[in-house]
């Protein structure tokens, strides 16, 4: 297993609409292994494989209370009262039912370091995936497993939640960015 370096906004890698895996190999569950080392390397709690510069339709989530990561993510999300179901992997993630009830969630990204705002999406949502061993899974979800899996399946149809913000906010965010990058040019 390795850490891969991620992706970071305004990479237009990020904008690709990922392909569907055909089936799910021991190179898929060896990317899967990647990706979850990476995101906890990066103190994630979700992560898209296009994030790591893999164009495949297949996500790697841990929203549990006492994963690795624990203390520095319990500072940013509340995660009390969450069962501690460990890491979640989706193969060809795909929403077949949402909620008309939406919730808004303070949201930030690996892609996206040092910025939140908030997102409003359905508040519950059903899922249809493939687990690690490939095999079909359905699962509702809500509170913040409902939104991470929003966040993460629109990272594979090339959608970052900044694309989620005002016109203005986004706006803003990208003028802090491109000004940081060209204030580490210099540097
Ligand atoms: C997506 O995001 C998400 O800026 C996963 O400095 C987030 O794991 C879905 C992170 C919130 C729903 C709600 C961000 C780590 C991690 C940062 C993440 C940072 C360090 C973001
Ligand atoms: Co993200």
């Amino acid at each position: 297993m390795s850490v891969r370096p991620i992706i970071e906004v305004p990479n237009p890698l990020l904008k690709t609409i990922s392909t569907p895996v055909e089936a799910v190999t021991d190179e898929t569950r060896a990317l899967m292994d990647d990706m979850v080392e990476t995101m906890y390397d990066a103190n994630g709690i979700g992560l898209a494989a296009i994030q790591v510069g893999v164009s495949q339709r297949i996500v790697v989530m841990d929203i549990s209370p006492d994963s690795e990561a624990q203390d520095d993510k319990a500072e940013r999300y509340d995660l009390s009262g969450l069962e501690d179901e460990g890491v979640r992997y989706f193969v060809n993630p795909e929403i077949t039912w949402a909620s008309e009830e939406t919730n808004n969630y303070q949201e930030g990204c690996l892609s996206v370091p040092g910025f939140y705002d908030d997102v409003e999406r359905p508040a519950q949502c059903r899922v249809k995936f493939l687990d690690y061993h490939g095999v079909e899974q359905e699962i509702d979800c809500d509170g913040l497993l409902a939104t991470c899996i929003q966040h993460e399946l629109d990272h594979l149809n090339g959608i970052v939640f900044l694309d989620r913000l005002s016109r203005l906010k986004r706006q803003m965010i990208l003028k802090k960015i491109r000004k940081a990058e060209r204030d580490a040019d210099v540097a």
